[in-house]
């Protein structure tokens, strides 16, 4: 493994690719991700999407159910046919709920951060580890980053949608000031 020295070392190198390689830049928007509930379950039992997205869950069924966080973070209360209830996931995690009228209806909404390919969470998110757990990635055989949209911090998409352009991309954020990772990387 890297020590931190060698991890700072690193990046300073690496830095040289910042002048040779142009980094592509991503957008930022707002993006709602919809959830249905078509009978005694959740479609799709889970989601997995960006920190600040918002998840908005429909109730297509002729009798009522509820989304509830099993860790009392939303509650929708009781929803009748057709109606909606909509919550922003603000931080990164695994969020399990349940329909408390039928508590064999579960789901789990997975929220995650551009650009935090080792999904380490905390604050700052993204930093060095993330680069070394890309380069490790891209030129190492190491472990993909989970989702591997999370190390798709310029939001390219593509194939293969994590590269060096990333690495950069990161290197140019993390120690030359550049641009955040983008907001959408699905
Ligand atoms: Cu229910």
């Amino acid at each position: 493994m890297f020590t931190h020295q060698s991890k700072v070392a690193l990046g300073a190198a690496l830095m040289v690719l910042l002048f040779a390689i142009p980094a592509m830049f991503g957008h930022a928007s707002a993006v709602t991700v919809d959830v249905s509930i078509p009978g005694f379950s959740f479609s799709p039992s889970t989601v997995t999407v960006n920190v600040g997205t918002t998840v908005r869950w429909t109730n297509n069924h002729s009798i009522s159910h509820t989304t509830t966080s099993t860790t009392a973070l939303w509650d929708s209360g009781i929803l009748a046919q057709g109606e909606q209830f909509s919550h922003v996931f603000s931080s990164a995690g695994t969020f399990p709920y349940l329909c408390t009228l039928h508590l064999g209806m579960t789901g789990t909404v997975v929220v995650y951060v551009c650009g935090d390919a080792n999904a380490s969470g905390g604050d700052p998110a993204v930093d060095i580890d993330d680069i070394v757990f890309l380069i490790n990635y891209v030129f190492g055989g190491g472990p993909a980053p989970v989702p591997l949209a999370a190390g798709d911090a310029n939001c390219s998409g593509g194939d293969p949608a994590v590269d060096i352009d990333d690495i950069v991309y990161l290197i140019n954020y993390v120690f030359g000031g550049g641009p955040a990772p983008c907001a959408n990387c699905l």
